[in-house]
Parts: structure tokens; sequence; C-alpha cells
């Protein structure tokens, strides 16, 4: 039998992407070694881990735990500041999309930090981080102030001239992700990442009658195969209310081919792995690229664009 070629190459708006597989923000994207192996990964593009100004040690440990189902962390932005990472990636030779995730911990912090991503040219994009569920005694997250964030991005895009997307939080109604697509579709945004973390789950441990993580009280964002639903759904919504040259990065519960391309027929361009890249290392991205290439070579799909979006309702 006569194999087709499959393509997993996708775009995200104009960046080009040889593979629409990428790392998650936050998972072994965080030091030059870790960085270092993403680059030389399969990925389309690499992600780094989200920075703030100065560095932060984050939260108390333990702080992060898995199970069979998912996952629990409350990191509490733990990152080396955005000099490292710049100065990391300026010396690298490599053709390879990079995106850097800022988060600062003010609307200031990240007016400062995009102005500074601006400056440098291997900085193809920046993913603004709205959604850190983990961060104690701070604000609301951006992503969940529909009053502050329409302003924000105006100021925003006085200055950014660099392709930016928004990391969201998880929406659970209509007319939330209904609302805050319409604010973004003011702008000239290039994508939007859906979804953060869970925020505020918990995780038990029976035999100590405890909670399985330190900062918190035990309470932390949850990622992994159980929060694959609403990863979904979000991507869904935001597909059919976002204007079309805005592009989705699906993120959320993905631990094999399939999982992809649900994420794709719901609208996503690309996908990230965060739990289950922490769970099997940076092989994982060879292993889900097989899977996925298997799985659209039974479906008779020869490229991304063949079932992009057409998620079908039932009849
Ligand atoms: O570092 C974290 O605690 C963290 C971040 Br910034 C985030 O965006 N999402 C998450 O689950 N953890």
């Amino acid at each position: 039998m006569i194999m087709k070629k499959i393509d997993i190459s996708s775009t995200i708006n104009r960046i080009k992407l040889s593979s629409c597989i990428m790392n998650a923000s936050g998972v072994l994207c965080s030091t030059d070694q870790e960085l270092s192996n993403l680059l030389n990964s399969s990925t389309g593009a690499v992600l780094t881990k989200s920075c703030t100004s100065i560095p932060r040690k984050g939260n108390l440990k333990p702080r992060y735990f898995e199970w069979n189902m998912g996952s629990i962390n409350s990191m509490g932005l733990p990152n080396f500041g955005i000099d490292f990472y710049l100065n990391f990636l300026e010396k690298k030779k490599t053709k390879k999309p990079i995106f850097l995730s800022i988060s600062g911990l003010s609307i200031e912090e990240n007016f400062f930090l995009i102005k500074k991503a601006n400056l440098y040219s291997k900085i193809t994009a920046v993913e603004l981080n709205l959604s850190c569920p983990n961060i104690i005694d701070n604000e609301e997250e951006l992503g969940y102030n529909f009053y502050k964030i329409s302003d924000f991005l105006k100021n925003i895009f006085k200055f950014n001239k660099k392709p930016l997307g928004i990391k969201l939080p998880p929406y659970f109604k209509d007319k939330h992700i209904k609302k805050m697509a319409l604010i973004l579709n003011q702008f000239p945004i290039f994508f939007v990442t859906c979804i953060n973390s869970l925020p505020n789950g918990i995780f038990i441990d029976t035999k100590t009658e405890s909670t399985v993580i330190k900062p918190k009280k035990g309470f932390g964002g949850i990622g992994g195969p159980i929060i694959k639903p609403f990863a979904l759904a979000n991507i869904r919504k935001f597909y059919t209310y976002l204007r079309k040259d805005i592009s989705i990065i699906g993120c959320g519960g993905i631990s094999c081919g399939k999982d992809i391309f649900e994420h794709i027929l719901c609208g996503a361009s690309a996908v990230q792995i965060g739990t289950q890249l922490m769970k099997e290392g940076i092989s994982v991205f060879e292993r889900l690229e097989k899977e996925f290439t298997i799985f659209l070579q039974k479906k008779n799909y020869t490229s991304i664009n063949n079932f992009k979006g057409n998620l079908k309702s039932f009849q």
C-alpha cells in the first residue's frame, strides 16, 4: 500500500511552524539545558517559561504533583528573569520560531516586559500570560477581569510591534467567552492560547489525609487528561467567536495523537504539551508526532487544513 505524505506543519497567523506541536510554557523550558533540548527537538516552536522583570524563586516545595489523570501545581512563577531568556536566545542559531512567555505581576510590569521583548529580533512572538493561577496575594488574573483588559490592550498596542498572543484561563460560561472574544477582536492580536490550568483545584492523599502540595493550603492549577473537555470547549467557543485571522493554540490534556486531532478539529492551529511533557520528558514529541501522523493516515487526511475547525454537531 502506498502511504500518502502527511504534512503536520501549520501557521499561527503569519508565523510558519514545521510541526503543529510545541511545549506548553512552564514545563521543562526554564533552564539553559531544557531550552537547548527543546530547540533540538522536533517541536514546531519553542516557548519559554513565563518570565518576570527580575528572577523569582517561586513558591515553597513540594509544588507539583501528578497522578494518572492529571497534575496539580502551585509553582508561583519561578523564573530567571527576562534578561536570562533574552540573552540565552540571542546567542542561539536556530530557524525555529521562538515564543517568549511573559507574566508580569502588574500592568506596568507587563508593559516593561513587552517593550523589552520588542528590542530582540530572535523573539518571534510574545505569549502574554494573563492567567497564572498561583501567585500568592496577587490581584485577580487579568484574564478574568473584563473591565481592565480592554484598556490594558489599548495601551500595549500603542507601542507593540511584535506578534502578540494571549494565554487565557479557562472559562466556564458561554457569555464570558463571547465577551472576551469581542474585546480581543478589537486588537491586532496574533493568537490566543486556550487554556491555562484550571485554577484552585485540590488533590488529596487519603493515606496521610493531607493535600499533596505545600503552597496555598494545597490549592493549585489542574492540568493533564482530566482538563481536556474544558480545553476543547474553550477552543471551540473561541473559534466561533474570534476573528478568523486570530489563530488558536490548544493546550490542555493532550497525551496521545488522537488528543491532538481533537484540539485541531475544534479549531486549534497548533497544540502545546504540558503535563505529558513533564511525565515523559522530551521524547514525548517524537511519540506524539508519530501517533498523530498514523491517526491522520487512517483517516485519509494529508494536512491539518483538511479538518481544522470542522467539528460536527451530533445529528
Ligand atoms: O508558575 C506557575 O505557578 C504557573 C503559571 Br505562571 C501558569 O501560568 N500556570 C500554572 O499552572 N502555573
